[in-house]
């Protein structure tokens, strides 16, 4: 009996050993750190030492401190006015006389940033974690344990860090039944019905991750959005979870819905300049800003994909992005006008859909108010794995830009693929615009170089869910985390991110480090190789509007650009939209040299080729591949890529718990399934334009027929 009991004790004890994990701590697991790290960190985080005044930020700061530090260290590290050697001081000179005797130079800490550093207090050694505001010793602790989590040293520390970014903000696209427009993880976060009275804990803990990835704020509803979250019910439940959020220093923000006087207010009108509308928002501004003072601001889609908007009574975009922006100013509210708008022009359209931002946008340069932000995604079309930057990033010297990013993925891997759209991000922070001479990157107008007044900020469109891992897959985890570390950092590079994520989600073992950052920086390209080689891009437009899956021969729709056909422009003479000085002349909106270079087929980057150009089968390559054998070469490359991926992934077996190690295992099986149907029909539909055979044996598995007969959303059998 005796024996029995100790090997049932023995198993106990290994199966918490090899805790199975579902990713639900996302990258604030605090795993207790290894020995040899123990001895190095312990004398340098003995106790904490917080201010004397509190807050529910400084609260929030200093219990993060002890849960990190508590569970990295393993061991207890109290809470104590007294200093002595390894103290760690937190606070903000309000807030710990201490810190104001140290006489910091916080200047450059500005609003939200922080300072760590080492010093002598007392005659005893310590770390500070000093800030000029609460959020910002928040800020500081964070960074201070994602030392420990990717076992960087403590000592001799003397960082001053600042978001480059003021505005760093999720944006939600949950619609008020609890669905997520484009969202892969689950339904809505917000359980509306139970609010205000339950707060789900959830709601601060996604708070807490946002902050320890410096987001500020989430406007909580769909862009494509219902009037009903500004009544005063629903003003209410959002006034609690800015509640919830608020110690985290994250802020609401809504997308109000343009005609929102009409549906909800009973007015006969939404113009902006008619006076009674005009009183109505104001009433809606007030009623919102004595439940929430620190509310963001509005996000507003308007007179686009069919949403409301001034033009629909006689006005213009800046008339509705102004008269939001005046009322709320006064209570230093913003207002991000989207730029992502199109015409309707019906069947016989002979426009670029990729030139239509521009075209519209453009001319309001220098028309919005200081409080205004344009919001442009990041390409000129439509979140596309691979596009150009937009070129309204640096045409619009007189206006504050903010870029917006895809995290959730309608066009890139949906839940299944593992695509890291860090990559993304750098690839168009980096972009050169050449709008102010060499140099001039995305990143740099983002960061308000070049504009005055500097209101300056960045939108993610979130891919948070109420899955209990948040956001669909583990893989996914990692671009919220990327995006958060750009929205603090544009400059920083996606390799630096991927590890602090790899080391924080995985733990910091060399050989799981190196095999997951080889994973997460390949993916994107695999995945642009299989899904969008060369700048072809919409190729999963279907009936059903899912954008899962090729549909590269899809052409019913009401209006062409709602089709495949449109955008890579097949026929017998060649693939590609021509966007060239001879074609429609999208390219003349880009700066010098850009739009000489791009507009010449052999200088065009071949990452772009397609996009700016329609090129002949037989056309050259630098690789002395014809475009048809390019092409070929791009998508096996994809598929040849996924396939290291699961090599690369299976060799972690033991290394990782088997919960995410089984998970992400069977989403690389799906992810091969889907890049081999993406290949083969796209391969077999090209083919009958190209009128080649395939090369080196290539032979799709299924024919054209059977791709084209699949239903949208159903993946072909293996
Ligand atoms: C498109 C999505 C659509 C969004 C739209 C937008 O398919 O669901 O409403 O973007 O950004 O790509 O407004």
């Amino acid at each position: 009996m005796p024996r029995l009991i100790s090997v049932c004790l023995l198993l106990l004890m290994s199966a918490t050993a090899a805790r199975a994990e579902d990713g639900h701590e996302l990258w604030l697991r605090y795993q207790p750190v290894e020995e040899q790290w123990q001895t190095v960190y312990r004398g340098s985080a003995t106790t904490i030492v917080p201010g004397e005044s509190r807050s529910p930020t400084l609260d929030a700061a200093q219990a993060e401190l002890v849960r990190g530090l508590g569970g990295m260290l393993a061991q207890d590290v109290p809470v104590t006015q007294i200093v002595t050697d390894g103290s760690v001081l937190i606070g903000t000179p309000r807030s710990s006389s201490k810190i104001a005797g140290l006489k910091l130079p916080l200047a450059t800490a500005g609003e939200e940033g922080y300072l760590i550093r080492s010093t002598i207090l007392y005659g005893h050694a310590i770390t500070i974690i000093a800030a000029n505001k609460d959020i910002g010793v928040l800020y500081g602790v964070f960074a201070f344990l994602r030392r420990i989590q990717t076992r960087h040293p403590l000592d001799h520390l003397d960082i001053t860090d600042a978001p480059k970014l003021m505005v760093r903000v999720l944006n939600h696209w949950d619609n008020l039944d609890g669905s997520v427009e484009r969202g892969y993880a689950g339904a809505s976060l917000w359980r509306w019905q139970t609010l205000p009275a339950y707060r789900d804990p959830r709601y601060s803990e996604y708070a807490r991750a946002n902050a320890s990835i410096g987001i500020n704020g989430a406007v909580l509803n769909n862009v494509n959005s219902s009037a009903d979250i500004l009544t005063g019910e629903y003003i209410e439940k959002v006034a609690a979870l800015a509640e919830e959020f608020r110690p985290w220093g994250v802020r609401v923000w809504l997308a109000p819905r343009f005609t929102a006087p009409e549906e909800i207010g009973g007015l006969k009108t939404a113009d902006p300049l008619n006076p009674e509308v005009r009183a109505w928002w104001q009433a809606k501004v007030e009623e919102i800003y004595r439940q929430i003072p620190d509310f963001g601001g509005f996000l507003i889609k308007a007179n686009s994909e069919g949403q409301p908007g001034p033009q629909d009574y006689g006005r213009s975009h800046s008339d509705g992005a102004n008269m939001y922006a005046d009322l709320l100013a006064p209570h230093h509210g913003i207002v991000m006008y989207r730029a992502f708008v199109y015409d309707d022009p019906g069947k016989d359209w002979k426009l670029d859909r990729v030139a239509e931002a521009y075209r519209i946008i453009k001319p309001f340069d220098g028309k919005f108010r200081d409080n205004v932000i344009v919001q442009e995604k990041e390409g000129p079309l439509d979140f596309q794995a691979r596009e150009p930057f937009s070129p309204l990033f640096g045409a619009m010297p007189h206006t504050q830009m903010a870029v917006e990013f895809p995290i959730t993925k309608e066009y890139t891997g949906q839940s299944s693929d593992l695509s890291s759209t860090g990559f993304m991000y750098e690839e168009i922070y980096q972009s050169d615009t050449c709008a102010y001479g060499k140099g001039s990157t995305v990143a740099r107008i983002a960061e308000g170089v070049y504009n005055h007044p500097k209101l300056t900020g960045v939108a993610g469109v979130a891919n948070v869910g109420n899955d209990r891992n948040w956001n669909g897959s583990i893989f996914n985890q990692a671009n919220w985390y990327a995006f958060g570390r750009f929205a603090w950092d544009p400059d920083a590079s996606a390799r630096t991110i991927g590890g602090e994520w790899t080391r924080m989600t995985f733990g910091n073992d060399p050989v799981v480090v190196a095999a997951v950052v080889d994973m997460l920086m390949k993916s994107f390209p695999a995945l642009i190789d299989y899904q969008q080689p060369l700048g072809l891009n919409f190729l999963d437009i279907d009936r059903a509007n899912t954008h899962y899956g090729p549909w590269l021969w899809y052409n019913e729709a009401r209006r062409p650009d709602w089709g495949d056909v449109y955008f890579h422009r097949a026929n017998e003479t060649g693939l590609g939209f021509d966007r060239s000085a001879t074609g429609y002349n999208s390219v003349a909106q880009y700066n010098p040299p850009l739009k000489e270079l791009w507009s010449d087929v052999r200088t065009t980057p071949e990452e772009l080729l397609l996009w700016f150009h329609h090129v002949p089968w037989v056309y050259k390559l630098k690789s002395g591949r014809s475009l048809w054998e390019e092409l070929q070469f791009r998508y096996h490359r994809g598929i040849a890529t996924v396939e290291e991926m699961q090599k690369t992934w299976s060799g972690l077996k033991g290394k990782i718990d088997d919960e995410r190690f089984a998970a992400v295992t069977q989403f690389l099986v799906m992810q091969h399934r889907d890049a081999v149907w993406f290949r083969d029909a796209a391969l077999s539909y090209f083919a009958t334009f190209a009128k080649q055979p395939f090369s080196g044996g290539y032979k799709p598995k299924y024919p054209l027929a059977f791709y084209k007969a699949l239903p949208p959303n159903a993946a072909p059998p293996d």
